[in-house]
């Protein structure tokens, strides 16, 4: 079964996605997710002018190999252009492996370990009326866990939170559907990013009055999670999960930058409230010393960003030694297929925690045709072979690639340029 075909696609069904599809010359095909937010031509060159003319006459069954041979062969490694291209390959190799053997994807795997795959949703407002009645929302649509975002009294505009109260989760419609998610989940369509002021003094002073509202209305049972997104230094972040730990949160996540894994010493030294990170990693190394010093709770990278299905085992794997569960990325930016991907591998894996579950506009899904469905707060994916996802290239066409972008953070003090 060797590759006779390696196609990339960037369109924008809803918002920017990049596509991978081989095809086999025994006409099987398979399809990845290269898309990363904001950055999706250099993926695009990266994937379809060096490592897909590589790909025509491979086996495509040897997985491990291909994988190895982009990681170890291109002398360059990790990084999230290189690793989300690599992943898409992989994706796209174990969709074609799962179809050879007719099975749904997570069955090659391991087989189920779990009825389907617990999922949370992303509530918000701008003030505690509004964070209420999104939750209902959010729990009348069947989330049984759920991120709370709020504005924060002084700043124009908070990253994470709907600009109007009924842009947030749903199925959505039309292309009317699809703008207002842009809203939601700031990318906004420009050649610049949208600039943001922020204010740590403001964000920590205000937080803990949001989450004693939410528990004093919803009650103790309802597993609540937090995204700092990146934003605090490792004693603020200290503070942030000390304050909350009568709120009882499922997780915090992303507190300080990424990149300065020794935070979380300091973090946990504080603080019993649980810590979830990982969301823009991409190898095993970025988490070896925080499995092993049991400095984080949980995973969060989606197969997409991780380097694929393969290694993304092997990193959950690794964090089961030591009780650590997976805990996916799953926004709007990671495609159906990535999703599809994360699912099949969270439906197989022992150490299952909770995936993110931002629903897709309805273009997206016109394009996709994803066949995992959200019920009773599990996403399950659906029974036929392979990740259950389709590519409607004609119909994606129609949706042309336009630059979007996160926006960026300033303080608001004086306009220094701030932490993602
Ligand atoms: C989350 C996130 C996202 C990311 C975005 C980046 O869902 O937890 O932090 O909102 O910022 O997906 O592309
Ligand atoms: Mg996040």
């Amino acid at each position: 079964m060797k590759i006779a075909k390696a196609e990339v696609f960037v369109h924008s069904p809803g918002r920017n996605f990049v596509t991978l599809r081989i095809t086999t010359d025994d006409g099987l095909v398979g399809l990845g997710d290269a898309t990363v937010n904001g950055r999706e031509l250099a993926v695009a060159a990266y994937l379809r002018d060096h490592l897909a003319p590589m790909l025509i006459g491979r086996d495509a069954h040897n997985i491990e190999d291909t994988w190895q041979y982009f990681y170890r062969g291109s002398y360059w490694r990790r990084g999230p252009i290189t690793m989300t291209a690599i992943a898409a390959i992989d994706m796209a190799l174990w969709d074609i492996k799962a179809k050879a053997a007719n099975m749904p994807l997570y069955q090659l795997l391991g087989g189920a370990s779990r009825e389907g795959c617990l999922a949370y949703g992303h509530a918000s407002g701008r003030e505690f009326n509004e964070i209420f009645d999104s939750i209902r929302e959010h729990q009348e649509k069947g989330y049984k866990a759920i991120r709370v975002q709020t504005a924060i009294p002084g700043l124009n505009s908070v990253y994470g939170v709907a600009a109007s109260a009924n842009a947030s989760a749903g199925s959505g419609s039309g292309k009317g559907a699809s703008s207002e998610r842009y809203d939601y989940e700031p990318a906004r369509r420009s050649t610049v990013p949208v600039e943001e002021e922020w204010d740590t003094r403001a964000y920590l002073n205000y937080i803990p009055s949001v989450f004693e509202a939410v528990r004093n209305e919803f009650g103790p049972d309802l597993p609540l999670l937090h995204d700092g997104h990146h934003r605090l230094t490792p004693i603020q972040a200290a503070r942030l999960g000390k304050s909350l730990e009568p709120y009882d949160l499922f997780w915090l996540e992303d507190l300080t930058p990424a990149e300065n894994t020794d935070a979380f010493r300091l973090i946990r030294q504080h603080t019993t409230t649980p810590l979830a990170v990982g969301e823009i990693f991409n190898t095993i190394y970025d988490y070896k010393d925080l499995f092993e010093e049991q400095l984080i709770d949980y995973v969060r990278s989606p197969v997409s960003h991780g380097g694929g299905i393969t290694p993304l085992k092997k990193i959950f794997d690794y964090a089961a030694v030591y009780q650590i569960k997976s805990g996916v990325h799953g926004p709007t930016d990671v495609s159906p297929i990535g999703h599809a991907a994360s699912l099949h591998l969270g439906m197989a894996i022992h150490n299952y925690g909770i995936s993110e579950y931002m629903q897709h506009s309805s273009d997206t899904n016109d394009v996709f045709q994803p066949e995992y469905t959200f019920s009773d707060g599990l996403i399950r994916p659906g029974t036929s072979p392979g990740l259950g996802v389709s590519y409607d290239e004609k119909l994606a066409s129609q949706f042309e690639y336009e630059p979007a972008y996160l926006p960026v953070n300033r303080l608001k003090v004086d306009g220094t340029m701030h932490d993602w």
